[in-house]
Parts: structure tokens; sequence; C-alpha cells
């Protein structure tokens, strides 16, 4: 990956540890004038980053905000392609909004939009989504995969495993997978996922997922306290955000390549290692049916397979699962 003279900058600061960095040697590597450097030490500042200076020696850190934007989690990021195009909000309504519109004018695979806060985040059928400022990740983010409209839905599993991953790689906890969008600690729940399309009927144009994680909250609205949780009320302390995105990519990356290349019976095969849904007896939700039954999997193109208590077998595409004792 290319750094501007901005990130540079920020890296070098980073390194440097409180040491002073030479605004002069960044301006003659990138051919600019110390005048521009001194105007990105500003940029810095707006986005939070206190920085000192030191009269012929530069400049040096002197605090690092909490902030998911672009430096920040570039920082981490360790991919080919996801996120090598990041757009970045203090607030908006939902980045899946602004996720769609990129996508339409044009967005290429693996652009990445992530807020500090929504005001109108959303679920699967609209319904709400509470996204804090500043305490958890909430992203979206444009794919254009190798895949039939068909096999669209099971990129919900693939981003599933990559978040189940990335949040055992930073931190240490074992999450498991609620089917198809949960992500679930000690039966509460620390993610959802959402996934849209623009389609023809024959092409994906685009997948827009929506990744919505709990992660610095210590208290959330009393109607979703006993069902929400977030990573710093299991683990008792901060987890920096920007590492987790930057997991997250990663493994996104490598398991849509997975399944763009071998198919969805590798994902399958990871994703049932990580579910609590098989084998348990559940009662699906659907639009206009409710079912019960006991859980045996899911098939090799994503669907839920139920066992009804007659022994017939019925394969579920989308519904809001109850795990019942
Ligand atoms: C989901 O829907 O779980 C998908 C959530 C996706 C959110 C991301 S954030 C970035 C992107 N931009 C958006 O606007 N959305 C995506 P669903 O399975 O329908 O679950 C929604 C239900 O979860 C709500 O009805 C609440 O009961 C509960 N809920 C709401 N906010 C929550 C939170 N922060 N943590 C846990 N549960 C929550």
């Amino acid at each position: 990956m290319t750094l501007n003279a901005k990130h540079e900058l920020l890296k070098r600061l980073f390194e440097a540890n409180g040491q002073p960095v030479s605004g002069q040697e960044i301006a003659d590597a990138f051919g600019l004038s110390r005048t521009a450097i001194w105007k990105y030490v500003k940029e810095l500042e707006k986005e939070g980053y206190e920085i000192g200076t030191i009269r012929k020696k530069g400049y040096y850190l002197v605090t690092v905000p909490d902030r998911v934007n672009e430096a920040n989690v570039k920082k981490y990021l360790q991919t080919n392609l996801y996120g090598s195009t990041i757009h970045y909000f203090d607030t908006c309504e939902s980045t899946q909004f602004i996720a769609h519109k990129e996508a339409q004018s044009g967005a290429p695979d693996g652009t990445v939009i992530i807020s500090e806060e929504q005001t109108s985040g959303k679920g699967r059928m609209s319904r709400p989504w509470a996204s804090a400022a500043q305490k958890g990740i909430w992203m979206s983010i444009i794919l254009r995969p190798k895949l039939t409209p068909q096999q669209a839905p099971q990129m919900t599993l693939v981003a599933a495993v990559a978040v189940t991953r990335a949040i055992q790689e930073v931190t240490g906890i074992e999450p498991s997978i609620k089917w198809p969008n949960d992500i679930l600690v000690d039966g509460k729940k620390v993610t959802g996922i959402l996934t849209e399309l623009q389609a023809d009927p024959d092409r994906i144009k685009a997948v827009i997922l929506g990744i919505g994680m709990n992660v610095n909250q210590t208290d959330f609205p009393s109607d979703l306290e006993t069902i929400a949780t977030s990573l710093k009320m299991i683990l008792g302390k901060s987890v920096n955000r920007a590492q987790l995105i930057a997991k997250i990519l990663q493994f996104l990356e490598q398991y849509t390549k997975l399944y763009e290349t071998e198919g969805f019976v590798p994902i399958k095969l990871l994703w049932e290692s990580y579910s609590n849904t098989a084998g348990r007896r559940i009662r699906a939700v659907m639009l206009n049916e409710t079912i019960e039954g006991t859980a045996l999997g899911i098939s090799n193109d994503g669907m839920l397979e139920l066992k009804l208590d007659d022994g017939t077998v019925r394969g579920i595409y989308s519904a809001d699962i109850e795990l019942r004792k």
C-alpha cells in the first residue's frame, strides 16, 4: 500500500513514540513544502490528534484520539484490496445509505464507509440499530464479488465467520454465531450483520455488507439491556476499534476469496465450527409462519435445515431464530 504524505507523517509520529519527527524530511521525501506538511498537522489536530512542536526538531505526538478514521485504520490494515478506500464520518444517518450511493456511482470493490455514530442505524426489515457515538464499529463494505445473485445471501455467513475470527484474534473472546446474522457472547448480541444487494437478475452489481459491533459501550438503552452486550462489558477493558476493523477486513477479504474460488463448502465448515445453532431446538419466526424443530445445520447453499417434529426437513432462507432450551 502506498502512503501519502499525511499517512507517512502519522506513521512516523507513531513510530517515534513521542520523540520529534522532522517535517522537512517528509516534505523532501514527497516533494512538498514544509507548509504543506504543517497543513497536514493542522488536519490531524482537527481529527483529534494532539501534536506538539519543537523548533528546528519537528513535530511529536502527544495524544491519539480514539477514532476509527482512515489513518488509524490503515495503520493496522494488512489487506490487498479491502479498505484501500475508506470514507469516514463523524456522524451520519446510516452507513448503508452512503454505501448504496457510493456503489451506484462506481465505488471500487472493498470500499469501506465508517461512521463514529449513526442517527438512523438499521437492522433487517428496517428495524432500528442502536449506534452510540465512538462506542462501536458502524461500517458498510461495498463488495463486488465474482458470485451469482443467488450466492449473495451466503455473504452474511462469510461475514459472520470473518467477524468471529477477528474478535477472537484481537480480544481472545470466543463468540458464537446464531444463524444467520447474529454474533453472540454469553447469549447476548455483540454484532449484527445486514447484507443488501444491488443486482441485475443474472449479475451482482454490489453487495453492501453492514456490520454493527458493540465494542466499548458500558451500558445500553433499557430495551436492549437484556439482549445486547459489548466487548468491553465482557473483557472489563476497552478494545482498539481501529485494530478490530482492520482484522475484520483482513478475514473478510480472505474468506470472500475462499468462497469465490472454492465455493461455499469450506465456509460452511468454518461457520459450523462457530455456530451455536446446529443440534439445538429452535423456533423460526418467518414473515407468514412460525415453525419449531431441531436445527440440523446449514445446507451447501446456506439454508438452515430444520427437522420438524413430524420428521419432515425444512430449509429456511430467512427468519428470526429463537434458541429453545
Ligand atoms: C441486524 O439486524 O442485526 C443487522 C444490524 C446491522 C447494523 C449495521 S451498522 C452499520 C450498517 N449501517 C446500518 O444502518 N446498519 C448496518 P436484525 O437481526 O434485524 O437485528 C435488529 C434488532 O437488534 C433490533 O430490533 C434490536 O432488538 C436489536 N438491536 C438494536 N441495536 C442493537 C445493538 N447495538 N446491539 C445489539 N442488539 C441491537
